[in-house]
């Protein structure tokens, strides 16, 4: 178990569909008994109600789930099953929620062990698993009720995927262990009861005045995963005399730094480290910016099956590379202010590497050349552009559908710009940064 779910308290409502107490206790259990003894469980992620019992179920039998996106295409799905040795995968179809068990004998876990496996994309290849213990998520979840002062009483509401740490761990293991009521909505937008709001800035901005003015009751509004926009700040604060409070963290760190219940929350401010949580920037430049380094209880235990890439993440004493430039004071906490790496696009919260959008597009036969970028967008923060040399005739259209089918539909390009050339350098590296200055063809 996650040490202590308190899911004897649990609430959980999806679309719907609500389970609580002695009920949802037994339906996880039904699933413990099922999962038992599989080390790895893929759970194709869904909404769903049967999403939450299967993860909490996997948990409850002492293994580790492997959260898999219900939309991700055929090269994708095939990666995470096959990379993370899942022995059995869960689709919500196969999970009976009238199903009652009692409580498995799991023995003594471990907290070390892993109890999440998610998959982020990196700047190249196929998406990496982040190996998540159990202690590293219950101390991400305990700092945040600290400084949140989340409770039983709370009712949080959100409109998270369940495939990622914002909507998976923070969105529904934090109210399973603390026991607050958990209400999945498939769209974001307001919930009679709720007293938090998770959502990501594109969901922010998205929502209108009449719900965000329905929001007013609550008493605390969330936003991470992405760079929240000043404009999308004010304005609900405006419509919901509410500060955003906004979080910050990694799917390899998980959250490490919040803006307290408290404390004067500011625009541009992800808050300060969560507790035992170590952050420093490394080599700062005059003005105190620099890469976010990240130590503490919250870190992930290193890439499944990539201890290359492990290696790689960690500086020589141990800390996360973030790969964020930021600057920190303790006056205004961390601001951060960019990224290093210029082949990740962030589009509406989700991570997107350049490279494993680039490798689809040149699996297509017409694609001579490829090239991927972020480029700004006012809704989703970035979106993602597809530069492409042809060597055959073929339509934007085409292309899209062509990666759609090989991943998830958030990693399609918005735009694909046919080019003569790319820009390359003297040893033949493409010069992403010339791109928004060349003319399509
Ligand atoms: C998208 N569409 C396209 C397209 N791309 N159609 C044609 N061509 C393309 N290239 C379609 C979509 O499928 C959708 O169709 C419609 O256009 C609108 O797409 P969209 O603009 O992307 O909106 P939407 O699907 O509503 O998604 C927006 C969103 C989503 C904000 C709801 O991006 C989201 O759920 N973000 C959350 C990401 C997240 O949880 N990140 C956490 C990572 S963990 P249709 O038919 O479906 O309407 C992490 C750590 C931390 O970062 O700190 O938390
Ligand atoms: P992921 O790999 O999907 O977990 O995404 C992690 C990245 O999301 C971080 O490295 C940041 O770039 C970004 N991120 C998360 N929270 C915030 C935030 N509050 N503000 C700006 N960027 C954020």
């Amino acid at each position: 178990m996650l040490t202590a779910l308190h899911w004897g308290r649990g609430d959980v409502q999806v679309a719907g569909e609500r389970l609580r107490g002695a009920d949802l206790v037994a339906a996880v259990n039904a699933v413990a008994h099922t999962v038992a003894g599989h080390e790895r469980v893929a759970v194709v992620a869904h909404r769903q109600l049967q999403t939450v019992v299967a993860v909490a179920g996997v948990l409850a039998a002492g293994g580790c789930a492997v959260p898999v996106n219900p939309a991700a295409g055929e090269a994708e799905r095939g990666h995470v099953l096959a990379d993370s040795g899942a022995s059995l995968l869960l689709d919500g179809s196969a999970i009976d929620l009238a199903a009652r068990g009692a409580g498995v004998a799991s023995g003594d876990v471990d907290a070390e062990s892993p109890g999440l496996l998610v998959y982020t994309s990196g700047t190249t290849g196929p998406p990496k698993g982040v190996l998540l213990s159990r202690r590293a998520m219950a101390a991400c979840l305990d700092g945040l009720s600290d400084v949140w002062q989340w409770s039983q009483e709370d009712v949080l509401a959100h409109a998270l995927p369940l495939f990622h740490v914002h909507g998976l761990v923070l969105g529904t293991l934090g109210p399973l262990r603390f026991g607050s009521r958990l209400v999945l909505t498939d769209g974001f937008g307001p919930v009679e009861g709720a007293t938090m709001y998770f959502g990501v800035p594109t969901m922010w901005s998205r929502t209108d005045v009449e719900s965000l003015r329905a929001m007013r009751g609550a008493r605390l509004l969330v936003s991470g995963s992405a760079a929240l926009p000043a404009p999308v700040f004010e304005r609900v604060r405006e419509l919901t005399g509410q500060r955003l409070v906004e979080r910050y963290g990694l799917t390899e760190s998980l959250i490490v730094t919040a803006a307290s219940v408290d404390s004067d929350r500011g625009a541009g401010s992800v808050g300060r480290p969560l507790p035992g949580v170590g952050l420093r920037i490394a080599d700062p430049d005059d003005e105190g910016m620099g890469e976010v380094q990240l130590s503490g209880p919250t870190l992930f235990s290193g890439y499944l099956n990539r201890p290359d890439a492990t290696t790689a993440a960690l500086t020589d004493d141990g800390w996360l590379r973030s790969g964020d430039l930021g600057r920190y004071d303790d006056e205004h906490g961390l601001r951060l202010l960019g990224r290093l790496a210029t082949d990740l696009v962030k589009t509406g919260g989700f991570k997107v590497g350049a490279g494993e959008v680039e490798d689809a597009l040149l699996g297509h036969p017409a694609v001579a050349e490829a090239a991927v970028t972020g480029e700004p967008d006012d809704d989703l923060g970035e979106r993602i552009v597809a530069w492409v040399v042809r060597a055959d005739a073929v339509t934007a259209g085409e292309l899209i559908d062509h990666v759609a089918a090989q991943l998830a539909p958030h990693k399609r390009p918005r735009d694909v710009r046919f080019v003569e050339a790319l820009p390359r350098n003297a040893m033949g590296k493409i010069q992403k940064s010339l791109l928004s200055a060349t003319n399509d063809v």
